[in-house]
């Protein structure tokens, strides 16, 4: 990847939870951005532009790469500004093995469900119909996303969100440190275990007291505090991101120069092995987990182990959409010239 940390950095997204980790992030690293908000629910305009219809946010865009997936996006801002100091930047092997697992652990355990499911529901935006709609085709083959449904699944959901309480507890901030992995400011391993516990410790009613709180797990509670006081700080010594409206946005990608040079497509991966997947023909790419109706179709620039990268119209240009691999899966799309 290019160093090129003057390339706009364009964050698409509304304020919710995964997109704070991106929010964070750029505030704790000082790294200033621009900013285009988009709705509640579908559709999403801004991003039909830039031919995605990928409906899950945040998405971002440094130049002319736009990258999906927060997973990928925290990597990818890692290589920017190397002369500010790096999130991970002093990370033996064992702590970037704690941060992987605990990103591991809060999406694809089964942590971010059980946490939607602490959604208490009486809440005005459960009893509007569209909204439940919009959800019930983001989170198809997860969970079921009714007010019954969830009251029905939240004492198990309390659980396993207090065992995971408990495990920080009793584990990595057991002996009293302000970080989980003993750093002097916040790293990236504790985004990744701080989001889902921030999110709903601030949703009145989510939590019951009597199970799971700042009385019952001191240090947890504490070291959520702590972090936000932390990127409160961080957030008041850069300047408030500039807001764009979905023309301007597409205009500020498509006007600049790419982020990354043009990879390869990886011959010895399985997936281009059994579909002899080439450089060039149309693929299509899409989410496993959650929101995985909504397909995207363009011509494959990359693929290895880690990333996929299609390129897709943005009115007369293209931009290139990368992916991790996990996750998310390609294949060939014949009907892509038609
Ligand atoms: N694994 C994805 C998950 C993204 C995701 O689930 N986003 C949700 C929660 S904020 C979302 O976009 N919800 C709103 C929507 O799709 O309209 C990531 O890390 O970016």
């Amino acid at each position: 990847m290019s160093p090129a940390s003057e390339l706009p950095i364009l964050l698409y997204h509304l304020g919710s939870p995964l997109s704070k980790r991106i929010i964070w992030y750029l505030a704790l690293r000082g790294i200033p951005y621009i900013q285009c908000m988009q709705p509640r629910i579908l559709p999403r305009p801004d991003l039909a532009r830039l031919g995605i219809n990928y409906r899950r946010i945040p998405i971002l865009s440094i130049g002319r790469d736009v990258y999906l997936d927060t997973r990928l996006i925290l990597q990818k801002l890692e290589h920017l500004h190397p002369s500010k100091p790096r999130l991970a930047a002093l990370a033996t092997p064992e702590h970037r093995a704690i941060e992987h697992l605990l990103e591991v652990l809060a999406i694809d355990s089964g942590l971010f469900k059980s946490v939607v499911q602490l959604m208490p529901a009486h809440l005005p935006q459960l009893q509007d119909p569209a909204f439940l709609r919009d959800r019930a085709d983001l989170l198809e083959g997860m969970m079921v996303f009714t007010p019954e449904a969830l009251t029905a699944a939240r004492p198990n959901a309390i659980n396993e969100v207090k065992n995971v309480v408990e495990f920080l507890e009793t584990t990595l901030l057991a002996d009293g440190r302000d970080w989980v992995l003993g750093t002097h400011g916040p790293s990236i391993a504790d985004i990744e275990a701080v989001w889902l516990l921030h999110w709903i410790s601030a949703v009145p009613g989510a939590l019951p007291p009597d199970q799971i709180s700042g009385v019952l797990y001191p240090r947890v509670f504490s070291w959520i505090e702590r972090f936000q006081r932390t990127v409160s700080s961080a957030e008041k010594l850069i300047s408030a991101p500039q807001t764009v409206d979905g023309e301007q946005a597409m205009e500020i990608i498509v006007t600049s120069l790419f982020n990354e040079t043009e990879g390869l497509v990886d011959e010895n991966d399985p997936v281009v092995k059994q579909q002899g997947l080439e450089k060039g023909q149309f693929v299509q790419l899409w989410p496993t987990d959650s929101g995985s109706r909504h397909k995207d179709n363009g011509k494959l620039v990359s693929m290895d182990n880690k990333e996929v990268v299609i390129e897709t119209a943005a009115g007369d240009a293209v931009v290139r959409v990368h992916a991790p691999r996990h996750g998310f899966q390609v294949c060939a799309f014949e009907d892509g010239e038609k």
